[in-house]
């Protein structure tokens, strides 16, 4: 049953509140491998679902359009103040809706349209919004992609420096969505002063590993950093802005007025209340547990014959080539979803097949390792990736109903916050 229950909604709309338990049960019932996601605490769903949804409060702290801020204010400035201390910066804006309107307002303040920016390239792990072409991103500024190196499949980062150098970006962003490897902040800062380009820290998928320790903090090196909340950092769906104090002004005003209109309030609080989760001790063993269930899986992987990209992982992702496999990322993904093991084809570095049908699979550990899965359970886990992937190319529909007995049997023990 979904926790906080539902019997409002259930008498009100039985229909919606069917489906919510539908999905609460589907949740409950699978091995979340998709690396974007997680689970929020109870206490987070429960700030979520609050009064705050129904309150305007266009503009900052003491400055709004609205009256009535008595308590939207303090939980604000609790937001503010909390991730300004977990991530040691001195500004921070919790407004943006998510992490693509973030990235815009970062646009908003230091470029105009037409002027160059730089970015790692989709396929090779970079995000929509770092000026891929079918993104406004790439329609509205000029951008230029750098990628990963075909030997070793980490960012090239004599690629990068050669292209700034010649290219000049305004703003140049480091990160993605699909990079198993430590990002080189102090790099990125030594090309970005060199070219005199504003370097922004995409830190979506690994924030809650840097605020657990698990992964080296951009602060010091990116002015600015641009976050959504829900992924490794275990929020609810939205975003962040943090920056040093030059750049605070301009990121501000491009969020309110230049892109959004109110806060999200009930949002808000929840990220308030996620960043004083992400705060405590045990969120800290948290993050180091994500990484070391990633480096277990991958090694898991690596040993039943898999290619992963960059031969495995330093933070809570593992991109998997499924090339010499015979089998497609998407076909391989569904397969592994009927069985239980929710993940996401996804394009590999220098991939051959198109996007909707690439030669990757796309595997994360924050949810798992929220579920309390460790190390011990990674070898079975690669197992059943195996069976899956092997039973998919074959179309043996029995071995993969087989597994996902299997997958239900343990996953069951494990509960969801979320889920009574
Ligand atoms: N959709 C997100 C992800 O899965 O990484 C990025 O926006």
């Amino acid at each position: 049953m979904h926790n906080p229950p539902l019997p409002e909604l259930a008498v009100a709309d039985p229909e919606i509140a069917g489906l919510v338990e539908a999905e609460a049960a589907r949740q409950q019932a699978s091995i979340r491998l998709i690396a974007s996601e997680n689970y929020v605490s109870t206490a987070v769903l429960e700030a979520s679902g609050s009064v705050l949804t129904n309150k305007y409060s266009e503009g900052y702290v003491g400055r709004r359009y609205y009256e009535g801020q008595q308590v939207t204010d303090p939980i604000e400035t609790l937001a503010v103040e909390r991730a300004k201390a977990l991530f040691g910066v001195e500004h921070a804006n919790v407004q943006p809706y998510s992490g693509s309107p973030a990235n815009l307002a970062v646009y908003l303040a230091f470029a105009q349209p037409g002027d160059t920016v730089m970015g790692l390239s989709l396929p090779m792990g970079g995000h929509l919004t770092h000026g891929w072409s079918v993104s406004a991103t790439g329609k509205w500024f000029r951008s230029v992609r750098y990628g990963v190196r075909a030997d070793t499949g980490r960012i090239d980062l004599d690629e990068a420096r050669d292209l700034a150098r010649a290219e000049r970006p305004k703003i140049i962003f480091c990160g993605g969505t699909a990079i198993p490897r430590t990002i080189d902040f102090p790099a990125f800062a030594e090309i970005a002063r060199e070219v005199g380009a504003v370097l922004v820290a995409d830190i979506a998928h690994i924030a809650g590993l840097i605020a657990g320790g698990a992964h080296p903090s951009p602060v010091g090196h990116a002015p600015v950093i641009s976050t959504t909340t829900h992924k490794t950092l275990r929020g609810p769906r939205g975003a962040m802005l943090l920056s040093d104090a030059e750049h605070a002004t301009a990121l501000d005003k491009a969020v309110f007025p230049g892109l959004q209109g109110g806060p999200h309030n009930h949002t808000t609080a929840a990220i308030a209340v996620a960043l004083r989760e992400a705060s405590a001790p045990s969120f800290r063993d948290y993050a180091h547990a994500v990484v070391a269930n990633a480096q277990a899986l991958a090694g898991a992987l690596v040993e039943r014959g898999f290619d992963l990209v960059s031969g495995g992982t330093d933070n809570h992702l593992i991109l998997i080539d499924l090339t010499g496999k015979d089998i497609g990322g998407k076909p391989a993904a569904k397969a592994l979803d009927a069985a239980g093991i929710e993940l996401n084809y996804n394009a590999v570095p220098y991939d051959k097949r198109k996007p909707f049908d690439p030669s990757g699979v796309r595997l994360g550990t924050a949810a798992i390792t929220t579920r309390g899965l460790t190390p011990a359970h990674m070898p079975q886990l690669a197992g059943w990736i195996d069976d899956v992937v092997k039973a998919a190319s074959t179309e043996d529909t029995a071995a993969i109903e087989r597994v996902r007995a299997q997958v239900t049997e343990l996953i069951s023990s494990f509960p969801m916050p979320g889920f009574a």
